[in-house]
């Protein structure tokens, strides 16, 4: 017994001495400016208006209040933004971020600015493009499977179409696409093929490139679209988002089509909530519900874990979406915690 108790007091008194030790090794390393030791991460967004993103924070949040690191929230809706951020969160003593950048193509200027600032980077939603054009594989980055779950909206689409005994030969689809990003030019061919896959004419397949990804620059590409085939009787509407669908929606409205003539599918799931909500249908069918927890949740605790223990993130995760609607949107949004 005795014995026990001796070793316990080695025990204690070995911790004691570790913890002096940290104390030192504090002192004498890098101080995080508070002179706290607490960890700091800022969370930058694209499009913080977008319910996606806020969700985003907010699941980021909960990972914080968990682990015990200070989140920083942070907007950058354009490039002088994104790069200025990385400053102040180094001024602020932050040792990582999690961004979707609003130009992809900021990927090699955000890297060599965090390198310089010693800060750690991972790419959520919006991959990196490097100087060569590619993906940069080699930042840690989560996001969907983009082709899979514009499939998935396509072969919705179809379905729906078929339920409806809508004739082919009145029906046209309304892509609204956004070729400029990866993962929406990879959403929305994903769509495309399984509506061709299905045996639609390609010829009634009409692509409406939005100049911002947002609701008005998909109902401006939308109206464009509409103006130039009024013989259309029916619409099918896919697009990157929620957003490029709510769009494109709204143009329809303006020109008299209705929910009896009109099926929109988006993906997100999280931007189209009030438009569910709404008493009347809309031509707003249904949406991918993505994993929002997955992105705002995920990347920040994989930070967390990277500074505080060295555990490299993966490279590349991709997340699922599921099949919401007017129907089932309300049990299905609990049930993932959104509401
Ligand atoms: C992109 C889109 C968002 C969301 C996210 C997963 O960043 O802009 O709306 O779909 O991918």
């Amino acid at each position: 017994m005795g014995k026990s108790i001796g070793w316990r007091v080695l025990l204690v008194g070995l911790s004691l001495l570790a913890g002096c030790n940290k104390q030192n090794g504090a002192q004498t390393g890098p101080t995080t400016g508070g002179g706290e030791d607490k960890i700091k991460i800022g969370f930058v967004v694209k499009q913080p208006e977008e319910p996606w993103f806020q969700l985003e924070w907010k699941f980021a949040q909960q990972a914080a209040d968990k682990d015990g690191f200070e989140l920083i929230k942070i907007a950058a809706p354009d490039g002088e933004k994104a790069l200025g951020v990385i400053d102040n969160l180094a001024a602020s003593g932050a040792q990582g971020f999690v961004i979707c950048t609003p130009d992809v193509k900021l990927g090699p200027a955000i890297v060599a600015k965090a390198q310089s600032r010693d800060l750690k980077v991972l790419a959520v939603d919006d991959q990196f493009i490097g100087s060569d054009g590619k993906p940069m594989t080699d930042v840690p980055y989560l996001g969907i499977s983009a082709r899979k779950i514009g499939q998935s909206v396509g072969q919705a689409l179809i379905d729906e179409m078929k339920k409806h005994n809508w004739s082919q030969e009145d029906t046209a689809v309304c892509v609204i696409t956004f070729d400029e990003l990866d993962t929406a030019r990879e959403r929305t061919e994903g769509a495309i093929e399984a509506i061709k896959a299905a045996g639609f004419p390609d010829t009634r397949i009409f692509k409406a490139p939005q100049k911002t990804s947002d609701v008005p620059g998909a109902f401006d590409a939308a109206n464009i679209l509409l103006t130039q085939h009024p013989e259309v009787k029916r619409w099918l509407i896919c697009g990157m988002n929620d957003s490029a669908v709510l769009g494109a929606v709204r143009a329809t409205e303006g020109r008299g089509f209705n929910a009896d003539n009109v099926i929109g599918i988006g993906i997100n799931g999280t931007d189209c909530i009030a438009e569910f909500e709404k008493p009347a249908k809309t031509g707003f069918y249904a949406s991918a519900l993505l994993q929002a927890k997955l992105h705002g949740y995920q990347t920040a605790d994989m930070m967390y874990n990277w500074i505080k223990n060295g555990t490299q993130p993966a490279k590349d995760t991709r997340t699922i979406g599921v099949l919401i609607d007017r129907d089932n949107f309300r049990q299905v949004l609990k049930d993932q915690g959104i509401r």
